[in-house]
């Protein structure tokens, strides 16, 4: 039987703790993780799951609303330790301004906020509109920035609509330049059904990958 490493041994542990809402206990091993210079990628990676399993707990009702703020409370602490160490290891030097936004009728942003860190390592100028943004506000930025990219982002069912008249109305705008902007989606429960229901180039589930798509779309230029 293939043995567990101790890395994979604590990789299992933080998502457990997160998932069971252990907020000092889980910090602790994010900050030992740190020290033990770790890829702090993976290490959001593990939070990352840890939320996940926190969301299928909440569909389950063995976590309730407070089970959800708890979780993006630990999240939000996890990423004060990790930002500088991510700031300081991913660094590059690419020119293009992203145009980003949690969609209308969704307030989720950690993920949101964790791509737009990362896009702004590695050098590329972006614009956040926050969060609940209407498809109006993505139009009147997109004619104001005229960004290389426009990235939307949606955690929940209801937000594929609010996605897809984002969508519409850009697609729909006056100004050519506009209508041909690329629109990539973001969201962890994405598929390709949903990204062609909302008319958007592309989409991912991680923000690492939606760094290398903003390069490849900005290179393609
Ligand atoms: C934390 C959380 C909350 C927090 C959010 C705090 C905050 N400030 O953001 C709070 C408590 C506010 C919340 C509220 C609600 N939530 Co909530 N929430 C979650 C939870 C547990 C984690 C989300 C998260 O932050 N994950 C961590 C980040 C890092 O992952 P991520 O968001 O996927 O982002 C990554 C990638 O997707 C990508 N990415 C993200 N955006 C973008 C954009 C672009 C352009 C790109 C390229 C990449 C990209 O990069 C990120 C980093 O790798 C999820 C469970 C889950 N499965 O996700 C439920 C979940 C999303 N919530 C859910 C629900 C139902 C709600 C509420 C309706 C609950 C309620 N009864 O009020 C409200 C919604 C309010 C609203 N109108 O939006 C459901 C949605 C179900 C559905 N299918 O519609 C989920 C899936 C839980 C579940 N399984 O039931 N929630």
């Amino acid at each position: 039987m293939a043995e567990t490493s101790p890395k994979q041994t604590q990789r299992q542990e933080l998502i457990q703790l997160v998932a069971d809402l252990q907020e000092q206990e889980a910090l602790s091993l994010v900050q030992t993780r740190i020290f033990q210079n770790e890829d702090p990628l993976l290490i959001v990676e593990d939070c990352q799951e840890g939320l996940r399993r926190v969301g299928e707990r909440y569909e389950k009702q063995i976590y309730y609303l407070s089970g959800l703020i708890m979780a993006g409370e630990i999240f939000r602490e996890a990423m004060e330790l990790l930002t500088p160490v991510i700031a300081g290891r991913f660094k590059g030097s690419h020119s293009g301004v992203i145009l980003l936004g949690t969609v209308q009728g969704d307030i989720h942003e950690i993920g949101k906020n964790n791509l737009s860190l990362l896009l702004t390592c590695y050098g590329f100028t972006v614009h956040d509109l926050g969060v609940d943004a209407p498809p109006e506000a993505f139009a009147d930025a997109a004619l104001q920035l005229h960004p290389d990219v426009i990235g939307l982002s949606g955690l929940m069912t209801s937000s594929y609509d609010s996605m897809r008249q984002t969508v519409a109305l850009l697609r729909g705008n006056s100004d050519p330049a506009i209508q041909h902007i690329p629109i990539i989606l973001g969201g962890n429960q994405l598929n390709q059904q949903v990204c062609d229901y909302v008319g958007a180039n592309a989409w991912v589930t991680d923000a690492m990958s939606g760094v290398r798509l903003c390069q490849k779309l900005t290179e393609e230029d």
